[in-house]
């Protein structure tokens, strides 16, 4: 995707169990609501994910994912007028999720799943590839790198070169190296304060910090309720850092800090 200011992607989680919401959208109506509510406040994409990745989190069924992503794009669809992304690793459910209206695929699995790559490309999608040690079930447990920057670039490299071989355009992707799958925190600081590296590639970067386990620690371990002041800092310093979209769950909280940020860069003496 190409990018000229940065994007707030606004998260409607449609799980029981995603811990950050406590399942409070998991109906239809209130999902809609919600997700009008994060346009109003300025978000430039609803990204929607119906299977918890949750660390240690049972896998989602497929039927179970469609029944909590579909009727929410449907409705959705129609009524805003950004895009919607559709966060999942299932051709299947990008494929049901794309007729239903949805223009973005957001992938933790970076299109690795069995038949992603083929279905994103069908599908002519935007897509954003992000990092993932491990699965999210073991991906806590003692991640290791040699550099996690230059090892990220190196995944990075190698699903470029899968897309590209499948047929998905570079202006089509988005890179992130996904905070919090499969990294410490010193992982996921050295992520934060390089991550203008990873422009090397040519396309835009995606930073999901919003709520975080990093955020919790930094803070002397808050819970996640109390994570938001701290997450709009890091989405400064990662949009300062050359971040193009920042995944956010309080967006009129990110926008502010935003708009104050934009105007005092562009200001002249
Ligand atoms: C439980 C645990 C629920 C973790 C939700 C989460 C990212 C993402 C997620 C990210 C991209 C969360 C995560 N995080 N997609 N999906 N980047 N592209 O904290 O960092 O929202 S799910």
């Amino acid at each position: 995707m190409v990018v000229s200011q940065p994007i707030i992607m606004g998260v409607l989680n449609i799980t029981p169990d995603s811990f950050s919401d406590g399942g409070l959208f998991f109906d239809s109506k209130s999902a809609i609501t919600q997700a009008e509510l994060m346009v109003k406040e300025g978000a430039g994409i609803i990204d929607i994910g119906g299977e918890s990745t949750r660390p240690g989190a049972p896998e989602v069924s497929v039927e179970d994912e469609l029944n909590r992503v579909i009727p929410v794009i449907e409705a959705l669809s129609g009524n805003i007028d950004v895009p919607i992304s559709i966060d999942t690793s299932k051709p299947i459910v990008m494929e049901k999720a794309f007729n239903a209206g949805a223009s973005i695929i957001n992938d933790v699995n970076a299109l690795r799943s069995e038949g992603a790559l083929q279905m994103a490309a069908s599908l002519q999608a935007d897509v954003c590839l992000m990092h993932m040690q491990g699965s999210p079930r073991t991906m806590q447990t003692n991640p290791t790198y040699d550099n996690v920057v230059s090892d990220i670039k190196a995944f990075f490299e190698q699903r470029l070169e899968a897309c590209k071989s499948a047929g998905i355009k570079l202006n089509a992707i988005t890179l992130d190296p996904g905070f919090g799958f499969g990294k410490n925190l010193g992982h996921n600081i050295a992520l934060l304060k390089n991550l203008s590296e990873f422009h090397e590639f040519g396309v835009s970067i995606l930073a999901g910090l919003s709520r975080k386990s990093m955020i919790g620690s930094l803070l002397g371990d808050k819970d996640v309720d109390s994570r938001m002041i701290g997450s709009v800092t890091a989405a400064l310093i990662a949009v300062e850092n050359g971040a193009d979209i920042i995944r956010v769950h309080d967006v009129a909280e990110t926008k502010d800090a935003l708009t104050v940020w934009q105007q005092i860069k562009n200001f002249r003496e």
